[in-house]
């Protein structure tokens, strides 16, 4: 099916429009430049890349982090419009999330999570479409389903691990989900003086098991590390299938001013992790119960980590497309160092080790690395296109670097408005990258748009990388806070428009307004409301004060986009429902007297008259 019908039609209308911009052009526009004989200038060129007609839609979703709000926000690519936000750690009252009972109990006692790394399922190591992951620091992992776009799981926070950082990268079928401790303490958990860190505090690397059908996550294994700070990984895949690769920092062992004490060693480390070698080994029983997860200890079964020196305090390690080189990014240098794998599990079989850390052994640096490429100054990520292009986040050039995989030739540097953290490219970490757009996601943006005040935007910018050259065609704008980003094709997401009434299966939803209605059941009391347009069924209802209180509300419209809202004033109670759907709200009448409830989500013309009283006696 073609999900663009008017697409390629639209664009000829740009280009025309555009050319037309461009012969008018005031003076302070870029010079003008010849192009298959007509005039355009790189403006006129950057519009018509981005614009996507009224009606039109989009080529690319972008999957954003939204840091530490919490959130995911969607955008569509080319035109970097924002689409949506998804509430996943954060309660959100536009869409009812952290209100209703059982978003509420997803969320736990933390309404509050710092969201770093969207990963799409994968189904042969390219993007199915099917989930998002999302880590976020306080040990958990969230699973969005991208039928509804709405957050489904939230794992932990599990024990053990400690500041969830290098998460959620999931591996190429979508075995696993990964998590690892920034943050080292004692394990298990006990109070233990920060003297005694480099021998009493241990990291954690994690593996989550992903059901195949249900996209379901569980805590499968733990490995316990030393007290290194592990801060970003990435899956293998084709040729380093079944591995999983972590940087970290910190390998001083260091506490205190960690920007002077933990930058003294050269090279730091990257750890490979052998994840289908874990799985043997709990398979077999080679581990220990730690407050209820199977802790791996390396020291007691080898083989299953290696440590890869890498230059000094890398972030990000990224695996090419091809999944034989690994590119990790010393955010202290100036160049980042490509690995080989073949050469990595030939070092492993020759036991080409100069060390060990805890019984962990360290490869020999020179038998493993392919290259230093002087990319420039603070490199941060990797991302890749096609024909073996890799791009670089360069933080303190503030710049992307476009090199080549094989050749290692550096061949052109973009400038970012201002200070690039991750970058991400279309499908750029599947094993088939399309190339197209890069977007660079910074963490300042001054004086690039209307002032707000003393808090800035962030900023995303968007990069053409279809020629030789690199180029920005478009600034958007955004909440606080970027880190990485996933853009996939449009076509490969198929979302539904309604939830289908054959698959309500909730034990309190009701389809018709005869049976609306409050049962009373000692001190608990049920009303089961019917919200279609423009009435709130039943309209009013009676409960006496300490009375436990459960409204089910099922919206019966099956009509995209009819959505009702239920807010309960001075109860702090605001449950949005889809058409379809049967969401649940328990609270305790505290208070008495009349308190007004209404739809809080325009549905019709009527919507201001969809209301009723609850009254509390
Ligand atoms: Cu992936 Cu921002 Cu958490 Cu780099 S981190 S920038
Ligand atoms: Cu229902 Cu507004």
């Amino acid at each position: 099916m073609d999900r663009h019908p008017q697409h390629a039609w639209s664009r000829v209308l740009v280009i025309a429009a555009a050319a037309a911009v461009a012969t008018q052009c005031t003076p302070s526009r870029p010079e003008s430049r010849r192009s298959g004989g007509a005039v355009q200038s790189d403006l006129a060129v950057a519009a018509q890349k981005t614009y996507v007609a009224p009606g039109d839609l989009d080529e690319y979703y972008m999957f954003s982090s939204g840091g530490h709000s919490g959130q995911v926000y969607v955008y569509g690519l080319p035109s970097m419009r924002h689409l949506s936000t998804i509430p996943v750690f954060t309660p959100y009252p536009a869409t009812g999330y952290g209100f209703d009972d059982d978003s509420k109990k997803m969320l736990g006692d933390l309404t509050w999570g710092d969201a770093h790394h969207p990963a799409l399922s994968e189904t042969k190591g390219d993007y199915d479409g099917r989930w998002l992951f999302i880590n976020e620091m306080n040990g958990r992992i969230a699973r969005i389903d991208l039928r509804d776009f709405k957050t489904k799981q939230i794992l932990g926070p599990v024990p053990n691990l400690h500041g969830n950082h290098a998460s959620s990268f999931v591996t190429p079928n979508s075995e696993y989900a990964m998590m690892a401790s920034r943050f080292s303490r004692p394990v298990p958990q006990r109070p233990v003086g920060v003297d005694k860190y480099a021998t009493e505090y241990k990291g954690i690397i994690a593996g989550v098991k992903i059901e195949p059908t249900s996209g379901e996550m569980s805590l499968a294994w733990q490995i316990l590390m030393p007290p290194f700070d592990y801060d970003l990984g990435d899956a293998g895949k084709l040729a380093s299938d079944g591995w999983m690769f972590f940087t970290s920092y910190n390998t001083e062992r260091a506490t205190g001013k960690l920007e002077v004490t933990a930058s003294q060693r050269d090279r730091d480390y990257i750890a490979a992790v052998d994840w289908k070698a874990a799985e043997r080994a709990i398979a077999e029983g080679k581990f220990d119960t730690i407050d209820g997860v199977k802790v791996i200890d390396p020291k007691k079964v080898p083989g299953i980590v290696y440590l890869l020196p890498c230059g000094k305090s890398p972030h990000g390690v990224d695996v090419a497309p091809n999944g034989n080189w690994i590119v990790g990014s010393g955010k202290l240098q100036g160049v980042t160092t490509v690995f080989n794998f073949e050469k990595i599990q030939t070092a492993i079989r020759n036991k080409d080790f100069t060390g060990e850390e805890d019984g962990i052994p360290v490869l020999k640096y020179e038998s493993i690395k392919d290259a230093e490429v002087p990319v420039g100054l603070g490199p941060l990520h990797t991302q890749f296109g096609t024909d073996n292009w890799a791009y670089t986040s360069l933080f303190v050039d503030s710049a992307i670097a476009k090199w080549k995989l094989g050749t290692w030739e550096v061949v052109d540097k973009a400038p970012m408005s201002y200070s690039i953290g991750h970058l991400s490219a279309a499908e750029g970490d599947t094993v088939s990258p399309d190339g197209n757009y890069l977007v660079g996601l910074n963490k300042l943006s001054h004086g690039r748009h209307l002032s707000v005040g003393p808090s800035q935007p962030e900023s995303s910018q968007l990069v053409d990388i279809t020629e030789e050259k690199m180029k920005l065609i478009y600034d958007a704008f955004t909440e606080p806070e970027p880190h990485y980003a996933q853009i996939i094709k449009a076509d490969k997401v198929k979302p539904i428009e309604v939830y289908p009434k054959e698959e309500n299966k909730h034990p309190m939803a009701v389809w018709d307004v005869a049976q609306a209605g409050v049962t009373r059941n000692g001190k608990n009391v049920l009303v089961k409301m019917v919200a279609v347009r423009s009435t709130l069924t039943p309209t009013d209802f009676e409960v006496q004060a300490g009375d436990q209180v459960t409204v089910a509300i099922t919206n019966v419209e099956q009509t995209t986009d009819e959505l009702h809202g239920f807010g309960l004033l001075d109860y702090n109670i605001n449950v949005v429902i889809d058409p379809g759907e049967t969401k649940t709200v328990t609270f305790t009448a505290k208070k008495s007297g009349v308190f007004a409830y209404y739809c809080t989500n325009f549905c019709s013309a009527l919507h201001q008259e969809m209301q009723g009283y609850m009254v509390v006696k």
